[in-house]
């Protein structure tokens, strides 16, 4: 029987919430604040122990395999995903909330193998629930499945999308003129919780109909795909092409009407691909 990687699903629970304790209990002391891309695009010591601790009982737990990693704050330039199994790891994701005591702050762990993803945990720390699934096994929350909002109308939806780390003035423009091309549709509202992968888990759960971005990374939304798809939901490119792990830009939505009306409004921008590769046209 194909592996259903079961053991590897249970050991990511576990250490999810592990890395979640951890994050709750970092005092001002850890949040010495280093930035990367820009002056706005935060780490801390959090965010680089919390990743030391994931990846290191990883590596105890399964040290007769021979698993990839790729981590958040690991990863200097690029990153390539190969078919060997592959954790995905972002151990703070919305580690600017987590500097500013903005109460959405989550661990997030995947695990993909021959580049499929087989299943997704996301851990919201301050809010203590657990987001996951496996593939073909459903969404949960907790102990709650989960289920995409059935909303068909746009102009009954709620919409997150985030502005990202890139203050340059062309990105910015793009990003805005976007939200109000959507905000004026009209949709009921636009909301973003700072982290994508807890924006990923509300598209899940019915509480919005989509959430887009681009200038992600795969590893802010890796363990969010895998929910979102087992609650019934979908993932395509922002130019409506099928979603790209490694492309920096989606769109998740509860189905394809919504996906397609805000993919209409969508102004797309260049990201230089997680891979360092060109661009799907
Ligand atoms: C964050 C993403 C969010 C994006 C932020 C930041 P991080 O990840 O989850 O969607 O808008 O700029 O990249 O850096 O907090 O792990």
């Amino acid at each position: 029987m194909a592996d259903d990687w079961q053991e590897e699903y249970n050991f990511a629970v576990e250490v999810a919430r592990k890395a979640g304790a951890v994050i709750r209990k970092a005092g001002e002391s850890e949040i010495k604040i280093s930035t990367k891309s820009s002056t706005v695009d935060l780490v801390t010591q959090t965010d680089k122990r919390v990743e030391k601790i994931i990846w290191t009982d990883l590596q105890s737990k399964f040290k007769d395999k021979n698993y990839s990693f790729i981590g958040e704050e690991s990863t200097e330039t690029s990153c390539v995903l190969t078919d060997n199994p592959t954790w995905i790891i972002d151990p703070v994701d919305g580690t600017t909330n987590f500097v500013h005591g903005f109460p959405f702050v989550a661990v997030s762990i995947a695990f993909a193998v021959n580049k499929e993803l087989e299943f997704g945990v996301v851990y919201s720390c301050l809010e203590d629930k657990m987001y996951k699934a496996q593939r073909g096994k459903g969404a949960f929350c907790d102990d709650e499945q989960l289920s995409v909002s059935d909303v068909k109308d746009i102009k009954k939806s709620i919409i997150i999308s985030e502005h990202g780390t890139d203050r340059s003035p062309e990105k910015v423009k793009k990003i805005f003129s976007t939200m109000q091309r959507i905000l004026c549709i009209p949709v009921h509202g636009l909301r973003g919780s700072g982290t994508a992968a807890t924006n990923m888990c509300l598209v899940a759960s019915g509480a919005v109909e989509a959430f887009f971005e681009i200038g992600i990374h795969c590893w802010d939304i890796a363990a969010g795909a895998v929910i979102v798809k087992e609650a019934g939901g979908m993932l395509l490119d922002v130019n409506g092409k099928p979603f790209d792990l490694m492309s920096r830009r989606m769109v998740s939505a509860n189905n394809n009407i919504i996906a397609q009306r805000i993919i209409k409004e969508i102004e797309i921008f260049d990201v230089i691909r997680d891979d360092g590769q060109p661009q799907k046209t």
